[in-house]
């Protein structure tokens, strides 16, 4: 038998031919013996791939060897507001260009076209504006969470630095919260939260790890992300977890809780971490 494709009847002219019906037209057998021309259709894609770059994922956006930066944290949501969600990746290790010792966060912009693989900022401790210093294994992005906390339609960011020490305080920990703006996050109004932090229950000590995980999600309702954050070291390794609530304003400490892993009826033999992670 030929080649299917070629000068063979398909399948609806043999069906035809059965039924004495009219022979179909040449427009119709080209449209049934679309299926064999189909076979080339993939091959000639990749082929148009390999001559042009300027496809999705290629141009703009991420290649077949397309590598963010990033080690264990990333977190999505659309930062500059033009309906493309953005992408912010932490190294929180010491840093992705090697400069930082306490760890960095860096932004990438979404487009039509994909993500954007040149960053649009990197931040860490010492970035003019930002609270606190960088300081070897602050491990500042450890954790990570995007949310809108002021209800302007942008989202905000929510960085731990679970490891950072303050005062006589040694690995206490701390969570910095970033607004989000048409030019990525503003480190101009960046504001740091740790226990000390008035209004917010409980005081700093040493291995708290306060920022072991972190989470902005709208718990009450009222279209302001709220923040979550956890500190699986506190109370020699119970761990607690705190919600601060979101307003027009930032996260405010007005009405800030916490509850640790008795409270939540877990028990407390051993070491249970509670809040060492949260759900995404
Ligand atoms: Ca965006
Ligand atoms: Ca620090
Ligand atoms: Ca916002
Ligand atoms: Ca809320």
């Amino acid at each position: 038998m030929p080649p299917h494709g070629t000068n063979s009847p398909c399948p609806a002219e043999r069906y035809r031919a059965r039924r004495r019906l009219a022979p179909l037209r040449r427009c119709e057998r080209r449209r049934h013996r679309r299926p064999a021309r189909q076979r080339h259709v993939l091959p000639r894609y990749v082929a148009q791939l390999r001559r042009h770059p300027r496809v999705p994922g290629r141009h703009l956006g991420l290649g077949p060897h397309g590598v963010l930066e990033s080690h264990k944290q990333a977190a999505v949501g659309d930062i500059d507001g033009d309906g493309y969600d953005d992408v912010v990746t932490s190294a929180w290790w010491g840093g992705s260009s090697g400069d930082e010792l306490g760890g960095s966060i860096t932004t990438y912009f979404g487009g039509n076209e994909g993500i954007r693989t040149d960053p649009v900022q990197t931040i860490h401790q010492d970035t003019p504006g930002v609270p606190g210093a960088d300081e070897t294994s602050d491990y500042f992005g450890y954790a990570l969470s995007l949310g809108d906390i002021n209800g302007d339609g942008l989202a905000d960011a929510a960085v731990s630095a679970h490891h950072e020490s303050t005062g006589t305080a040694s690995l206490t920990g701390s969570v910095t919260v970033f607004r989000g703006t048409p030019a990525g996050l503003s480190t101009s109004d960046a504001k740091t939260f740790q226990q000390d932090t008035a209004g917010v229950p409980g005081g700093n000590e040493d291995n708290d790890h306060f920022g072991s995980s972190v989470r902005l999600s709208d718990l009450n309702g009222d279209h302001h992300a709220d923040l979550s954050i956890g500190a699986d070291g506190e109370n020699a390794g119970d761990g607690a977890l705190w919600s601060l609530r979101g307003s027009s304003s930032g996260v405010t400490t007005k009405k800030a809780v916490s509850f640790g892993a008795s409270s939540a009826g877990l028990s407390t033999s051993g070491y249970p971490h509670f809040g060492e992670g949260m759900l995404r």
